[in-house]
């Protein structure tokens, strides 16, 4: 019984201490993050900080465990031919080793949903709005506020010679709607440490729908990432986060006819893709053209 209310305060010190943990910033740095990579938008951090706890939490229970195994080693080796007391059918002990690790799951499931719930939350009123159109095998980026010169919304498609950027502001909420006009796609931007599944037969993507505030100026490869056939592999896209000014500027230039590589070189961008290369240019050297 001893043993057992032992264990019972060491659970419920860790526990306490994983409550602790995760209710306050996590520290934001190469060994705090544990391997988690650093995401730029404002919901990977969250991620990032259920993570963290999360490992800590591991460590926690690790470092008890570790230290039972230790301490049964030291403390119970064999000292003669006599059997030790034997202890099986510790009822309270089997009862408390049984409620602490499901509390501790309890409690990661609790932050995993809060976090999540935080992550696939929708503002009212996003500040941009952004459609995304995926096809075999390219995107198209719409932005439906806009009315360009022939009073349809502005958007930029990619093609087998062109990566198509999205460029996007940074510190202002953006939704994407995400569409398929034909079969499954899946919108990643490994940066943003989050992907969904961009689904046919949902008019423009009103279900199918997230949004991020990206927090890092910066060029940023997006991929498709659900194998959708054969040029799969070359459905990539680059995101291009600019400041608020910037992005207006941008909206601005494409609204008087400019094209997507005339209007990001007026903001000072690079005209072209620079984290990715186009489906031809990779088929050219991967032939060794
Ligand atoms: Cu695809």
């Amino acid at each position: 019984m001893a043993r057992g209310s032992r264990l019972a305060r060491l659970a419920a010190l860790g526990l306490l201490g994983v409550l602790t943990l995760t209710g306050c910033a996590m520290p934001n740095n190469e060994f705090w993050r544990f391997g988690w990579p650093d995401g730029i938008t404002e919901e990977s951090q969250y991620m990032r900080e259920l993570w963290t706890g999360s490992v800590i939490a591991a460590l926690i229970v690790g470092i008890a465990v570790w230290g039972l195994i230790g301490w049964s080693i030291v403390r119970h080796r064999k000292r003669g031919d006599e059997l030790p007391k034997q202890t099986a059918y510790n009822l309270p002990l089997e009862i408390v080793y049984t409620i602490v690790p499901f509390v501790i799951i309890a409690a990661l499931f609790f932050y995993t949903v809060v976090v999540q719930n935080r992550v696939m939350e929708r503002s009212d009123s996003p500040d941009e709005t952004i459609a995304v159109n995926a096809f075999k095998w390219n995107w198209q980026f719409v932005y439906p506020d806009t009315e360009g010169e022939d009073g349809e919304p502005v958007y930029t498609v990619g093609n087998s010679t062109e990566i198509p950027i999205l460029v996007l502001p940074t510190d202002r909420t953006i939704r994407f709607e995400v569409q398929s006009a034909d079969v499954i796609h899946s919108f990643w931007v490994p940066e943003f440490l989050f992907k969904l599944d961009v689904i046919p037969g949902n008019e423009n993507g009103r279900n199918n729908v997230f949004e991020v505030t990206v927090e890092e100026e910066g060029a940023y490869v997006g991929r498709c990432a659900e194998l959708c056939g054969t040029y799969h592999a070359f459905m990539n896209f680059e995101v291009r986060a600019v400041p608020g000014e910037d992005f207006d500027a941008y909206l601005e230039a494409r609204e008087s006819g400019m094209g997507t590589r005339e209007a990001l070189e007026e903001i000072g961008q690079p005209g072209e893709s620079t984290t990715t290369a186009p489906f031809e240019y990779l088929q050219n050297t991967s032939q060794g053209g």
